[in-house]
């Protein structure tokens, strides 16, 4: 009896807790932008929110990648984001591709968008200039896919960035016109609004955001380079003509230095510019290269133990692609059965 009691409680409490979305792409390894703006801010969620993050690999090969490379950075960022904080007994933590519901309800979902909504899409005209070799029909139904990653959790809230919050706005509509046609299907998700963590911008040209597909290795740092790499690529970070620091719009270079500092610190940007402002750019590169430093071993320290641990991640992989699939199916099956497909 009070076995019972207990189970339903937990079941109880565990219903009143929204649902998050969010993933990111294998194209590498992931770069402090993608940590300080994204990942670190995930492990703050774990507790509040059911969470589930995904290693986008089907978003990935939308540019091309090598398939050794490939296999090899989607496994190491499900070990990051264990390294980071993400407890994968609170988390859902998998493969896209381990999960064929979503590209099953992508086609279903491309049925329901318009050739219009997607011609509008910014991301869409921005990679395709980059990758003008591979303008790919994969690239222009990106955000059905993200679409369908979101709505087949029934995800209440997703932690989104700058660039996807078009992509999150047509996730909404499309879900809104399903709902008007077949009833209450898709929850309609909203983006989260929390702390949002600093844009980190490239270090070579400090007005752009800091990729990690960036063809100049010093533009942006791996949550995996090594100590001496992190210390000279900051080193060598693109400043101003000026010699000592302030924090200004029209100091992009130094303002992204100073920024860094304050997210491996954990420091205000007030209290960033006390400690900062006024030194000169050697002494104020030092002290971020080294602030980044002491951040990024203990994660680094321990993903080095998780990758070793084989038997222990691929466990995780397996156990959470298996959650992960059987609550996709609950809202594919659905979604099947509204439109008619046959039982
Ligand atoms: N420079 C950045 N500063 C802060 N946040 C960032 N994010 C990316 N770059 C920065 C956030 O990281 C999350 C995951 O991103 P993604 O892997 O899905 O792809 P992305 O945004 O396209 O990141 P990259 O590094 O620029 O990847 P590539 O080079 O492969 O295109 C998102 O929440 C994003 O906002």
């Amino acid at each position: 009896m009070m076995k019972r009691v207990n189970t339903l409680s937990s079941e109880q409490t565990k219903e009143k807790k929204q649902t998050i979305f969010s993933g990111m792409q294998s194209t590498g390894v992931i770069t402090i932008g993608n940590y300080f703006g994204a990942l670190k801010n995930w492990v703050k969620l774990q507790d509040e929110y059911n969470c589930l993050f995904c290693v986008v690999d089907l978003h990935s090969i939308t540019v091309k990648q090598e398939p050794a490379k490939l296999r090899q950075s989607s496994r190491d960022l499900l070990a990051l984001y264990i390294a980071a904080g993400l407890d994968p007994e609170k988390n859902v933590m998998y493969y896209q591709s381990h999960v064929p519901q979503h590209a099953e309800l992508s086609w279903i979902l491309g049925c329901y968008t318009y050739m219009g909504e997607l011609n509008r899409m910014t991301q869409f005209k921005e990679k395709s200039q980059k990758h003008v070799e591979n303008i790919n029909a994969g690239l222009f139904t990106y955000p059905i896919l993200m679409a369908a990653d979101i709505l087949l959790y029934q995800t209440d809230l997703v932690p989104v960035g700058h660039d996807q919050k078009q992509h999150l706005e047509l996730s909404r509509d499309i879900a809104e016109r399903f709902n008007n046609i077949y009833g209450n299907v898709f929850t309609v998700p909203n983006p989260y609004i929390g702390k949002v963590g600093a844009r980190i911008m490239s270090l070579q040209e400090p007005t752009k955001k800091m990729s990690k597909s960036d063809e100049n290795v010093n533009a942006f740092i791996s949550l995996l380079d090594e100590p001496n790499v992190v210390m000279n690529k900051i080193k060598r970070a693109v400043t101003d003509s000026e010699t000592t620091a302030i924090y200004a719009d029209d100091r992009p270079g130094v303002k992204n230095l100073m920024d860094i500092y304050s997210c491996a610190t954990g420091e205000t940007i007030e209290k960033t510019k006390e400690a900062l402002e006024g030194k000169g750019y050697g002494d104020l590169k030092k002290i971020v290269g080294e602030a980044l430093v002491a951040e990024m071993e203990p994660v680094q320290k321990r993903f080095f133990e998780i990758k070793q641990d084989k038997a222990y991640l691929d466990s995780i992989i397996k156990k959470n692609a298996e959650t992960a699939s059987y609550l996709a199916n609950k809202t594919l099956r659905k979604v099947k059965k509204k439109i008619g497909f046959p039982e």
